[in-house]
């Protein structure tokens, strides 16, 4: 392999800057590959700094001039290096420099620092990506304020958006116009960001609670302004729950945001102009699904939140990420929990932290919340930093009790305002406000993997005394093989035999209003005077994010599933007996049998059914995903086995109570129109949970009811469920239905991508053939990160039989794509190659070709940084 190995970064080595820079006056002028930046930087050394050569960071930029206070500098006054400047001499007294560098935004496939995309301009700064737009100290401890003149051709760019308010505009000669932007409030570069282009504009506005005038945009592609509603909803919503939960109230007198067609992430809090991922902004019930909606409302909330925890407060150096990100996160749960049910969000939270971060956690890639080193950052920006992060917070909640929790964020706010910050500062504000002493706790920020805690249970009938003996262990990660017990609270709950909460007494100081803080190896608790064996509900609404080992009888779970009163509980205990099943079913199918499945589970469904919390019934009658299945299998996985086992099931509950599933989604059916709310989405999703039971267990009545739905729905939500359903059922009619779907929406990218992506999707044997056929479809574009992800990313990520196919062929597919991906846009072929970090955990011949296929990559002639450090991190034997 030869990657441009870039140097390992260690938080160990962090030194603080040697130069200081006050403001910054970008100029601007955007005109294709000839784009001129003229950066007029005032620089100071520190304090401590002073005879430290100044070493610029940069990246592939044309230099065209510099000078020092307005005086040229000759080429012997300076060397550039691969990805620096560095200034020979530089005067002991603050001086401006001023650097012209030239720019090719439309050639810039990497869509890092300035590009264009469809025809617009725009900016992605964070993490490294201002040194690809002038030479810069670019690294977060470095706070300036930014001036910008943007000058463009009014007919190409009407419109021309800035960090901050807007101070001046007017026409220039020969068509061309300008604005200047203004930026009072001191950040890092990464939060810099412009946008130029032809754009539709939905505007809105916002009074803070003291009283100032927000002028709020949504900047969208001409003609699709009528999708950006909800954005902009969602938007105050946001502004108005921060002043009232965290009291963070909003600092410019514009908030713009604009979506964009080609980017890398989901969307980007640069002060004052959000940048997204248009995925994220645009819907309408014809063209998005209630899970559209819910992510526009937590990606609107989480950029928005930002402002706060990320840009006011900022991080002191990379390491720090999981400081903004953990604790927007944390915000953006919290907010959407209000705003729709709690339970429910809490939940889908869990899922998707075991899906995404657990898995994460326990293979090759593993790495603590806080690195302590890294080759490439990009790379970080991972389910580990942001969910593992925003739990953490959530500990330290439980921990400390809200009052204090409140507390502790009121101070933070406060005395960090205005800093770029680090964990250390943020766990000093909690542990002042408590009195307590946080520095064992803080171990979760720097102890990678997961740890696993057992309870077990025992009851002396004689003495009337019920212990519970509690261990934990975290298994080793790359690095660390040896680990440290953590402080993990745990959320008790006991029920007798009558279904009625139970409070036990004991004299064990770590045990408080129902939390018991496991923080050794192994801890007992015992309770006395207890008239008979309660039953464990442990973990509830999963307090910490361990893997909890206990092993309920049957009895206890079908138990919990009627009578727990924790309803993260009564879910988990529905899971964990579907789980018991599917595992026993895979195994039986491994060796040549039938599965059998006992008949009380679906009995237990049964009764879930009279419920009527739609949103929460659907969630629990939801059988786990083949990923979540062959994450608990976690060795030597047969993928098929899995994929079997799964649909086994389906059919076996759908068998087992389809007359009354019938019955219920014939009540579900509504003549209301469509509303993205809450309520509505929790009848739809337990509509269609049921169809896809139903037409696995008797698929002549579901499927025709199925595809009634398809082709009578007035909303997406209805339709691509049906869709969805039907694709799982080999036929004619599943084609022509594909088809009908591409003929509908063939025009309309961001509906076309669910098509990819449930055709990826598919658990069969024709699916890769599929794929490749779609890579010809008029509407793909291997260069668009959402069309790749939709086809590409789906099938590597969330097909596990087919990704994994015995021939190998999968791999291959993956591999040969995140090669050529990477020429263009190594951040996103890096994101794909991510699926292979399950390898080590297949049945041996699986791994074997998978090793091959990764070794495939590693000897390419040239891989970027980020690629390459994936691959070996996956490789490595640790
Ligand atoms: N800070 C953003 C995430 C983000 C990170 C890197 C990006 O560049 C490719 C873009 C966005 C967030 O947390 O939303
Ligand atoms: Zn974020």
């Amino acid at each position: 392999m030869r990657t441009d190995t870039p140097q390992l970064i260690r938080l160990s080595e962090y030194q603080k800057p040697n130069w200081l820079i006050d403001n910054v006056h970008l100029d601007i002028t955007l005109d294709d590959g000839h784009t001129r930046v003229i950066a007029n930087i005032s620089i100071r050394t520190a304090q401590d700094g002073s005879d430290n050569p100044l070493m610029l960071d940069g990246d592939e930029l044309v230099l065209e001039s510099i000078a020092i206070d307005g005086k040229q500098l000759p080429a012997s006054a300076y060397t550039i290096g691969r990805k620096t400047l560095t200034l020979r001499e530089t005067p002991k007294v603050p001086f401006l420099l001023t650097i012209v560098t030239l720019l090719d935004p439309a050639a810039n496939t990497q869509l890092m620092g300035l590009y264009k995309s469809s025809g617009i301009y725009c900016t992605q700064c964070e993490a490294e990506g201002f040194r690809r737009i002038t030479y810069f100290l670019d690294r977060p401890d470095v706070m300036a304020t930014y001036t910008t003149r943007i000058k463009a051709r009014k007919a190409d760019a009407p419109i021309l958006l800035g960090n901050g308010n807007q101070i001046q505009s007017g026409d220039l000669p020969d068509g061309w116009h300008y604005a200047i932007w203004h930026d009072p409030h001191p950040k890092p570069s990464y939060l810099f960001a412009l946008v130029a282009g032809k754009l539709g504009k939905v505007s809105g506005s916002f009074t803070t609670r003291s009283g100032k005038h927000v002028s709020i945009g949504i900047y969208v592609e001409s003609g699709k302004e009528n999708r950006a509603s909800y954005a902009l909803d969602a938007l105050i919503r946001s502004m108005k729950w921060d002043e009232e939960v965290f009291g963070c109230e909003y600092d410019l007198d514009i908030f713009n945001i604009v979506a964009v067609s080609d980017f890398n992430m989901g969307a980007m809090e640069n002060k004052g102009l959000n940048i997204f991922n248009d995925k994220y902004i645009l819907a309408s019930p014809e063209t998005a699904t209630d899970s559209d909606y819910a992510n526009i409302e937590a990606i609107i909330a989480h950029e928005y939140f930002h402002n706060w925890t990320g840009n006011r407060i900022t991080c002191r150096d990379w390491f720090q990420l999981c400081l903004k990100e953990g604790l927007t996160v944390y915000r953006d749960q919290e907010f959407s929990a209000d705003e729709r049910s709690r339970a429910v969000k809490r939940i889908a939270d869990v899922k998707t932290l075991r899906s995404q971060q657990f898995t994460e956690d326990s293979g090759p890639l593993s790495h603590p919340v806080r690195p302590i080193e890294y080759r490439e950052i990009n790379n970080f920006y991972t389910p580990t930093v942001y969910e593992k992060g925003a739990e953490i917070i959530r500990m330290l909640k439980i921990l400390i009790g809200e009052k204090k929790f409140n507390e502790g964020i009121s101070l933070y706010l406060s005395r960090c305002d205005g800093t770029a910050a680090t964990i250390e500062e943020f766990l000093a504000c909690f542990s002042e406000v408590s009195q307590r002493n946080l520095t064992h706790f803080a171990k979760w920020y720097d102890q990678a993997g997961t740890p696993r805690v057992s309870i077990i249970e025992s009851y002396n009938p004689e003495l009337k005394r019920y212990s519970l003996t509690f261990s934990q262990e975290t298994p080793a990660t790359p690095g660390q093989p040896n680990k440290e017990p953590l402080v993990i609270p745990i959320a008790l709950g006991f029920i007798n035999r009558d279904g009625i909460e139970v409070s036990l007494d004991t004299s064990h100081p770590d045990f408080n209003e129902n939390i018991f803080v496991l923080d050794q190896i192994s801890s007992e608790l015992t309770f006395n005077d207890v008239d008979s064996k309660p039953i464990l509900s442990a973990l509830r609404g999963f307090s910490a994010p361990i893997i909890l080992e206990t092993s309920p009888s049957d009895d206890d779970r079908l138990f919990l599933i009627s009578y727990d009163s924790d309803p993260f509980n009564r879910w988990q205990a529905a899971q964990g007996y579907a789980m018991k099943l599917l595992i026993s079913g895979a195994n039986q199918l491994r060796a040549g049998n039938q599965p059998k499945f006992d008949p009380r589970f679906s009995q237990a469904l049964s009764q879930v059914l009279k419920d009527d919390d739609h949103a929460f019934i659907a969630q629990l009658l939801t059988i786990p995903s083949e990923n979540d299945i062959a994450r608990e299998i976690s060795i030597d996985i047969d993928p098929e086995s899995v994929r079997d086992s799964r649909l086994c099931l389906k059919q076996f509950v759908g068998k087992e109570i389809g007359h009354q599933i019938q019955d219920i989604c014939e009540k579900l059916t509504t003549t209301e129109s469509y509303r993205p709310d809450a309520q509505g989405a929790g009848r739809r999703a337990l509509r269609n949970v049921l169809l896809d039971l139903l037409s696995s267990g008797y698929s002549d009545i579901g499927l025709n009811l199925t595809l009634k739905q398809y082709q009578n729905a007035d909303n997406m939500t209805d339709r691509f469920a049906a869709l969805s359903i039907i694709a799982q059922h080999p036929g004619t009619v599943r084609e022509d239905m594909l088809n009908d779907f591409a003929e509908v929406y063939g025009n309309d990218p961001l509906v076309l991508d669910k098509w990819f992506s449930l055709q990826a999707t598919i658990p069969e044997d024709g699916t890769l053939a599929r794929v490749l056929k779609l890579m010809e479809h008029p509407g793909f574009s291997i260069r668009n990160p959402n069309r790749l992800r939709s086809l590409v990313g789906s099938f590597a990520a969330a097909n596990l039989s087919q990704f994994n196919r015995k021939d190998g062929a999968g791999y291959e597919f993956v591999a040969k794509i995140v090669i050529d991906t990477d020429r263009s846009n190594p951040q996103v072929a890096a994101r794909i190659l991510g699926a292979f970090k399950t390898w080590r955990s297949l049945e041996p011949r699986r791994r074997t070709l998978a090793q091959a296929a990764l070794q495939t990559i590693e000897r390419q002639e040239k891989l970027s940084p980020d690629v390459g450090d994936i691959v070996m991190r996956t490789l490595a034997e640790n």
